[in-house]
C-alpha cells in the first residue's frame, strides 16, 4: 500500500501510530538478547539501530556444527536410534509409508515443537521395521520405505523399499552457534515442488526462495512473498521418474526455504531455531494428503450453507444498507447464503461489540435468516487498551495478554488504537476468548471471520507484527515470538472454533481465518487475503488454491473480483465463473471502492453472473460430497490436473485449470477479451458440460463471455440440486455421462441435514457398461432420509433414445429427450438397480 493510501485507509491518528510503531518495536527488541538477558546503554542503542534495519529473525549463522560419524545403532520398536559423535538421529515409522525423522545436536538442545500440528498421543497401527547394518551405512526398513544413514557423515537418504528409487537425500545437516538450523537436500533435475501453504507465486515452488513467516502484506501482487499463511510442508513429484513424496517440517520458527534458487540441484531449509524434526511420506498425491491429514488433522465438514455464494465488502454499514443489499439480491434474483460484516459494524473497532446506533444485530440476523441469509462478522485479535471495556478488563484480570520479558503487556496499534494481544498459546486464554463470542452467537451471527491474526499491526514500514521478544505460554513451557508467531493465527482460530463448539453444540462452527499453520484446517477455512482486481491476480487463484489444498487446507478461496482496486464487468464475470467451482465463494472489496455486486456492471454481466451463481447452487449436492471427502480423507476439493495422472509432467505444468471434486474439470478464462482457450485433459474421455460432446487430449475450447469451459469425466454421475439457496431440494437430479468404453466407475453422494451432527447418508453409484448394456447400482448407507421423493435421471452422450430402461425391475419410459444435447431424461423413484438397453 502506498503511503497516502495507508493514511487514508487507517486515519491520521492511526497513521501517526503506524509511523511510530517500527521504532517502538525495534526499541523493545533491542532491550533483550536472544537468551532473554537485558541489554542496556550503548549496546542497546546499537542493537536498536540494527533492529530498525533487520526486522525479521536472523537466519545467519557462524561456526556451523554437524553431527559427525555414526557411533552406535539401536533398534527401537518403530525404527532406530542412531548415536553420532555430536548428537543423534531418531528414525520412527508411524506407518509403512510415513516416517518421522529427528536430528538432534548435543550442543543445540531445543525443546520439542509445541503440540499444535501433530497429535503426539495418536495411536498408529504397528509397523514392522528391520535394521540392517553394512560397513558404509545403516538401513532402517519398513515394507514401503528404506531410510539409509551413512556412517561417515550421519546423513540420511530415503528410498522406496521396492524399486530402491531414492526419494530424498541429505546434502548437509548443520546448526550454527546461534541455533540456526540448516538442512540441505538434493533435488532431482525433473523434481517439482508444491505446497508451502498460501503463496502469491507459481504453483511449482522450485527455483525460488520462500519465507515462512505469516505476514500481512496489506495488498499483494503476484510475486510477493511471504503472505498471510505459511506452512513448511510440500509435495515433491518427479513425473515418470520416481515416486512422489510429502515432507513436513514440524518447526514453526521463522524459516527460509530456498528450493533450488541458489543452487539448482539443492533445496536449503533454514530455521531460526527449534528442532529439526520432519515427517516424510511416499506415495501418490491422494495417499500423501491422506497421510498428512492423518498427522495434522482434517477439515471438519462445514454446514451446507457455507458452500453457497457470499457477499462482502469493507464495509456494509449501517443496517439499512445491509437490508438493501439483501433486497437487491432478491430483486435481481441472485441466490445468496451470507452477508459479511467488516470492521465498521463494531463499536469503535472493539472486538465482540457492535455499534448499536447503526445496527440492531439480533433483529437484522433474525430477519435475514427468514430469507435464508446468514450473517458473518469479522473479529480481530487486537483488544483495545481501554479502561471500562469489558473484554480488555477481563483479559487483563485473567492475564490473557502477551507480555514482554519484563512482564509488561505487549502493545501495538491496530484499528481501535493501541491494543493488547491475547496469548492464544495458552489453554485458559483460548477458553476465555471462546466465551467472548457469546453475545454475537446469541445475536444470531452464523459465522466468524478472523482477520489480522498473523498477527498484523499497523507499521508504516518493516515487519508489521509483535516484537520478537514478546513472550508466549506455548502451553506452559514458554517461548518467544520467533517461535509463536506462525502459530498465532492458528491458535486464534482454534480458540474461536472451540468456543463456538461449546456455545452452540448443535451447529458446526464456521470460522474463516487469514493466517494459520500446519493443522489450522481442523479449525477454520481460509481466504487468500488482500489480492488485487487484476487479471494477473485472477491467474494466481488456481495455483494458490491448489497449493493450499496440497498443504492440507482443502477449503479456501480468494476475494472474488479482487480486494484492492476495481474490476470491470468482464473481469468480475470471469472471476465469478472460476470461483463458482472453488470451495469458499465470496465477493469482497476494500473500503472506498465502487460496488462489487453481481448487478454492479449491468447486462450482459448480470445475466451471466446470475447463471453461474445459480449453477453453484445446482452443484451443491456434488460440492457437498467433495467437502465430505475432504473431511473424510483430507483430499482438497480443488485438485491439480495431475491428481488423476501424477506421472504426466505436462499436466503438472498446466496451472491454468483444475479438478473440482472427482468428476469436474474447470478451465477458467483468465485473459481479457479471450473467446477461446486451450485445454489439456487428463487421460480418458471427457464430456463438454455445455454441449455434451466427448473430447480428449488437447482441445481449443470455445469460451465467449457467457461460457467457461467445463468438463465431466465419462462414466461419472453428477448429482445436482435446484438453482436456489433455500428451501431444501425437492428433486435430486442425477446426470449420468455415458461411459465411452466398457468398464466400471464409482460416483459418490453424501447427504445430511446440512448442519449439526445428526444422521447422514452415503450413496455409492456403480456405473457399469458392457457394449449396449448399462447398469447403475445405487448402494446407500446411513440413517438420513433426504426430503426428495423423485429422481430425475438424465443420461448424456446417447446416439438415440435408449430402447429400454428398468428401475428395480419396473420399466420406465423417457420423460423427455433432446437429440441436439444427446440426452434423455427419466422421472424415477429412488432405485437400487437400474438396467438400460442402449
Ligand atoms: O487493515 O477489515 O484482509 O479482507 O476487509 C485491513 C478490513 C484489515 C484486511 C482483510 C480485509 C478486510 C480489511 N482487513
Amino acid at each position: 500500500m502506498k503511503l497516502l493510501e495507508l493514511i487514508r485507509a487507517i486515519g491520521t491518528t492511526n497513521a501517526r501510530r503506524a509511523f511510530l510503531y517500527p521504532y517502538r518495536r525495534a526499541w523493545v527488541d533491542s532491550g533483550w538478547r536472544r537468551d532473554g538477558r537485558r541489554r542496556r546503554g550503548p549496546a542497546r542503542w546499537m542493537a536498536f539501530r540494527r533492529a530498525l534495519r533487520t526486522r525479521e529473525p536472523s537466519l545467519r549463522g557462524r561456526r556451523w556444527r554437524r553431527l559427525g560419524k555414526v557411533v552406535s545403532v539401536a533398534a527401537t520398536p518403530r525404527g532406530a536410534l542412531i548415536a553420532t559423535q555430536q548428537g543423534r538421529i531418531e528414525i520412527h515409522f508411524l506407518a509403512d509409508d510415513l516416517v518421522r525423522l529427528r536430528y538432534l545436536h548435543d550442543r543445540h538442545p531445543a525443546p520439542p515443537p509445541p503440540p499444535y500440528a501433530v497429535d503426539e498421543g495418536k495411536k498408529w497401527p504397528p509397523v514392522a521395521v528391520t535394521v540392517v547394518e553394512t560397513n558404509g551405512a545403516i538401513f532402517v526398513r519398513s515394507r514401503a520405505l528404506t531410510v539409509g544413514v551413512m556412517r561417515q557423515r550421519a546423513q540420511l537418504f530415503v528410498a522406496e523399499a521396492q524399486g530402491g528409487q531414492i526419494v530424498r537425500a541429505d546434502v548437509e545437516v548443520a546448526w550454527s552457534r546461534e541455533g540456526v538450523i540448516r538442512h540441505r537436500v538434493a533435488l532431482a533435475p525433473d523434481e517439482r515442488l508444491y505446497g508451502l501453504g498460501e503463496r502469491a507465486t507459481a504453483g511449482n515452488r522450485r527455483g525460488r526462495t520462500h519465507i515462512l513467516w505469516n505476514r500481512d502484506p496489506a495488498g499483494y501482487a503476484p510475486g510477493d512473498d511471504p503472505i498471510n499463511l505459511n506452512i513448511p510442508v510440500y509435495l515433491g513429484v518427479r513425473p515418470g521418474d520416481g515416486p512422489a513424496y510429502l515432507v513436513f517440517y514440524e518447526n514453526p520458527f521463522y524459516a527460509r526455504f530456498d528450493l533450488g534458487e541458489g543452487q539448482a540441484d539443492v533445496a536449503e531449509h533454514r530455521f531460526a531455531g527449534g528442532e529439526l524434526r520432519l515427517y516424510l511420506a511416499v506415495g501418490k498425491p491422494p495417499r500423501l494428503l491422506e497421510r498428512y491429514t492423518e498427522l495434522t488433522g482434517r477439515h471438519p465438514l462445514p454446514p451446507r450453507w457455507f458452500l453457497g455464494y457470499q457477499q462482502s465488502r469493507w464495509s456494509y454499514v449501517p443496517e439499512s444498507r445491509v437490508r438493501k443489499l439483501a433486497a437487491d439480491f432478491r430483486r435481481h434474483e441472485v441466490p445468496l447464503s451470507a452477508i459479511h460484516l467488516d470492521i465498521d459494524y463494531m463499536d469503535g473497532f472493539r472486538a465482540f461489540t457492535w455499534d448499536e446506533r447503526r445496527f440492531d444485530l439480533p433483529k437484522l440476523a433474525a430477519d435475514l435468516a427468514e430469507e435464508g441469509i446468514r450473517l458473518v462478522t469479522i473479529i480481530d485479535p487486537g483488544v483495545k487498551r481501554e479502561k471500562g471495556y469489558a473484554v480488555y478488563e477481563s483479559g487483563r484480570a485473567g492475564e490473557h495478554f502477551c507480555r514482554l520479558p519484563d512482564d509488561r503487556e505487549a502493545h501495538g496499534p491496530v484499528w481501535p488504537g493501541d491494543c493488547a494481544f491475547p496469548d492464544f498459546t495458552r489453554a485458559e486464554t483460548r477458553r476465555w476468548w471462546g466465551e467472548q463470542y457469546k453475545p454475537l452467537v446469541e445475536a444470531g451471527i452464523a459465522g466468524f471471520w478472523n482477520d489480522m491474526n498473523e498477527p498484523a499491526l499497523f507499521a508504516a514500514w518493516g515487519d508489521p507484527t509483535l516484537p520478537l521478544a514478546t513472550r508466549h505460554a506455548l502451553e506452559g513451557r514458554g517461548g518467544d515470538h520467533r517461535e509463536a508467531h506462525n502459530l498465532y493465527g492458528m491458535q486464534m482460530a482454534r480458540a474461536s472454533w472451540e468456543g463456538l463448539r461449546r456455545l452452540r453444540p448443535d451447529r458446526r462452527p464456521v470460522v474463516i481465518t487469514r493466517a494459520g499453520w500446519a493443522g489450522v484446517q481442523r479449525y477454520a477455512t481460509s481466504w487468500t487475503g488482500d489480492n488485487e482486481s487484476t487479471w494477473d491476480s485472477l491467474r494466481l487463484v488456481v495455483p494458490q488454491v491448489i497449493g493450499l489444498g496440497l498443504s492440507g487446507l482443502g477449503f479456501t478461496g480468494p476475494d472474488v473480483g479482487g480486494f484492492v482496486g476495481t474490476p470491470d464487468g468482464e473481469l468480475f464475470t470471469r472471476w465469478v465463473q472460476l470461483a463458482a467451482f472453488l470451495p469458499f465463494f465470496r465477493a469482497h472489496t476494500i473500503t472506498g471502492t465502487p460496488d462489487q455486486e453481481p448487478w454492479s456492471y449491468g447486462d450482459p454481466y448480470l445475466t451471466i453472473v446470475r447463471r453461474f451463481i445459480q449453477l453453484r447452487y445446482e452443484l451443491l449436492p456434488y460440492l457437498y460430497t467433495a467437502a465430505w471427502q475432504m473431511s473424510r480423507y483430507g483430499w482438497p476439493m480443488v485438485r491439480p490436473l495431475a491428481w488423476l495422472a501424477p506421472d504426466d509432467a505436462a499436466l503438472w505444468e498446466d496451472e491454468s485449470a483444475f479438478l473440482c471434486g472427482d468428476a469436474l474439470l474447470v478451465a477458467p478464462v483468465m485473459e481479457a477479451g479471450a473467446t477461446s482457450r486451450p485445454v489439456r485433459l487428463p487421460p480418458g474421455d471427457w464430456y463438454d458440460f455445455w454441449t455434451h460432446h466427448v473430447v480428449r487430449g488437447e482441445v481449443e475450447a470455445v469460451a465467449p463471455l457467457e461460457v467457461m469451459p467445463l468438463y465431466v469425466r465419462a462414466g461419472a454421475i453428477l448429482p445436482l440440486g435446484e438453482p436456489r439457496a433455500e428451501p431444501p431440494d425437492k428433486f435430486l437430479r442425477l446426470h449420468l455421462y455415458l461411459p465411452t468404453a466398457d468398464g466400471e466407475r464409482v460416483s459418490w453422494l453424501y447427504e445430511d441435514a446440512g448442519d449439526g451432527y445428526g444422521p447422514a447418508r452415503l450413496s455409492r453409484f456403480t456405473v457399469h457398461r458392457e457394449g449396449g448394456r448399462l447398469t447403475v447400482h445405487w448402494a446407500r448407507e446411513g440413517e438420513y432420509e433426504p426430503p426428495y421423493e423423485h429422481i430425475e435421471l438424465a443420461i448424456h452422450g446417447l446416439r438415440r433414445v435408449p430402447r429400454d430402461l428398468t428401475a428395480d425391475g419396473e420399466p420406465f419410459a423417457p420423460a423427455y429427450s433432446d437429440g441436439m444435447q444427446r440426452s434423455t431424461i427419466y422421472g424415477l423413484p429412488p432405485f437400487e438397480h437400474l438396467e438400460v438397453e442402449l
